[in-house]
């Protein structure tokens, strides 16, 4: 039987939760997914796209091979789009329960988790990749599973949180898996082609 061969990518990040998300969704590609701790500090911008961005010019400075990062966060209707690009900061600091308490009494409970993914090679930026996923924030926090934000996060056409699904059911739906989903896609043809 003929073995794939498989191409190496970098994930630069220091979160090993995205990188089993992202390595699970790219299980079946040509794609052998390794971490790397080389990502430096973020700028603050209102979106994931603009962070990762800047993350992917800094990471390219300083590493010739294939590489992606990713930024992600939570944004919330009726706060105006907050946490956002602050999401990790938040989660540390006043963390899930904080963000129940903070929209208690609002009616809108909508949000999204934005998730840019940027795919970079020889020194330079070569594709981004966005994906949303829509959903309500949980009045209570419920399930054990993944990580951040997931307990409290329900995904809209669902009763139940992310932290309440194993990863390849968060991966059907999730904002990570669809920026992922259109970078294996897009990196797959990339290959073929070569
Ligand atoms: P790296 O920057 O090292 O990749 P990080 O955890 O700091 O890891 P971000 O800067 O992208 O990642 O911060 C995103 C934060 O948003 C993350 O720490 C979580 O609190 C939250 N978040 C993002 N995606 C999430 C998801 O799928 N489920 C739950 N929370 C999520």
């Amino acid at each position: 039987m003929l073995e794939l061969t498989k191409s190496t990518i970098y994930l630069a990040t220091n979160n090993m939760n995205k990188f089993e998300e992202i390595r699970n969704v790219l299980e079946n590609s040509k794609i052998n997914l390794r971490v790397i701790n080389i990502k430096g500090n973020e700028i603050q911008a209102f979106s994931v796209l603009s962070v990762a961005r800047q993350s992917a010019l800094n990471i390219a400075e300083k590493f010739e091979g294939a590489f992606l990062v990713e930024d992600s966060g939570l944004y919330i209707d009726s706060l105006y789009g907050f946490p956002g690009p602050y999401s990790s900061f938040v989660y540390k600091t006043i963390g899930v329960g904080g963000i129940i308490r903070l929209i208690k009494d609002r009616e809108n409970k909508n949000a999204e988790f934005h998730s840019a993914l940027i795919y970079g090679e020889n020194g330079k930026i070569i594709k981004n990749f966005v994906g949303i996923t829509e959903g309500t924030i949980s009045t209570s926090i419920k399930g054990e599973k993944g990580f951040g934000f997931d307990p409290i996060f329900i995904p809209n056409g669902y009763n139940k949180t992310f932290a309440e699904m194993t990863i390849m059911e968060k991966n059907k739906i999730s904002h990570r898996a669809k920026s992922t989903g259109a970078f294996a896609q897009w990196i797959t043809k990339k290959l073929d082609n070569a």
